[in-house]
């Protein structure tokens, strides 16, 4: 990976920003030394998450909004994760048309990350395309995500504004309790307005919403009906996270979302660290002898993991130690 890469990306270069965020995708040399160059730029991005059901409208509400931000000179950055592969068959604008429009436009700059094969890249390549994204400088990013438990990233743990997007149909307002969308969502967008119903499944919605106790300041979901292929509701929607984002603001539940986002990143970190360092000491069959325990009883996993991290310790204790030995030599 070159090493020019993150300046480049810092001064808005998207062929740069695409290959760094393929760099993290799929954990190429360099490519993390190079998110250290991004790091101090970051924060100041505003991230909404869109999630909900496949063909509940997210793609095309996306597409509204950008187009709506776009009019208030905003820069924008979309990143849809998809189980299937985004945008062939220009699926996130709806049509070819408005894809070319912000296609030519070089204030939105839009990735989609595939989950398959990603698995537990998945994550961390969401984040660092968040982080990415913000350091180019885009005022709002837009992540778009398969609703609750197909992913690996809960999208609700990352972004500030989460929207839920729902349609006028069976069997979507019993889903939402069980998955606890209710609890996590901000804004619940009922797309397809069009189709009717829409107003019974917002009475329902808003029922199951007052049956919880809100504690007096805090923020309750609103709910916005929306014809996403018309274009209507784009602006109240809009307005509605502009609230949200004021509410968040002044009570400072901002600062707090961000701080989850780089702590949710710190032990996502810290995982794979010490997973990286078990492959590090299990040269000889350490590993192998552990398992050969469990496999006849002479121990738990509870205690062997024990002894695992007793050992891991121990051994970074001692790189540390030569580290500070040689540092002092020198
Ligand atoms: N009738 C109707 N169809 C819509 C509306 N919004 C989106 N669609 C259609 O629903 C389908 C799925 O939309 P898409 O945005 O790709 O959904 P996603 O899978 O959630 O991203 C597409 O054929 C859209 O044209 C709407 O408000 N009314
Ligand atoms: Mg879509």
């Amino acid at each position: 990976m070159k090493s020019e890469l993150a300046s480049k990306v810092l001064s808005g270069d998207t062929i740069a920003a695409a290959k760094l965020i393929s760099g993290i995708a799929d954990e190429v040399p360099g490519a993390f030394e190079e998110m250290n160059r991004i790091y101090p730029h970051i924060g100041k991005a505003y991230i909404i998450g869109v999630t909900g059901a496949p063909g509940a409208g997210k793609s095309t509400l996306t597409g509204n909004l950008i187009g709506y931000f776009r009019k208030e000179h905003l820069t924008i950055g979309v990143i849809a994760i998809d189980p299937t592969s985004a945008f062939t068959g220009g699926a996130l604008l709806g049509d070819r048309i408005r894809m070319q429009k912000y296609g030519e436009d070089r204030d939105v700059f839009i990735r989609s990350l595939a989950t398959r094969g990603l698995q537990g890249g998945l994550a961390k390549a969401t984040i660092g395309t968040i982080h990415i994204m913000d350091a180019m400088g885009k005022d709002i990013i837009l992540v778009e995500t398969v609703g609750s438990g197909q992913i690996e990233i809960d999208i609700t743990r990352v972004a500030d504004t989460t929207l839920f997007v729902m349609t006028p149909g069976a069997g979507d307002a019993i889903q939402m309790m069980k998955a606890g969308i209710l609890e996590a969502t901000d804004i619940f967008v009922i797309n397809k307005a069009d189709k009717g119903s829409a107003d019974i499944v917002k009475a329902d919605l808003q029922t199951m919403l007052s049956m919880r106790d809100w504690p007096p300041d805090e923020w309750q979901p609103g709910i916005i009906l929306t014809e996403a292929i018309h274009d209507k509701g784009t602006q109240e929607l809009a307005a509605e996270i502009a609230r949200h984002r004021e509410y968040l603001n002044k009570t400072g539940e901002l600062k707090k979302r961000k701080q989850g986002r780089l702590k949710l990143e710190l032990m996502e970190t810290v995982e794979r660290f010490v997973r990286d360092s078990i492959a590090g000491i299990d040269h000889g069959d350490y590993l192998a002898r552990l398992i050969d325990g469990l496999v006849k009883g002479k121990t738990n996993p509870q205690e062997a993991a024990r002894q695992l991290v007793r050992r891991l310790v121990s051994d970074l204790g001692q790189m540390g130690n030569s580290r500070e030995h040689g540092r002092k030599k020198a």
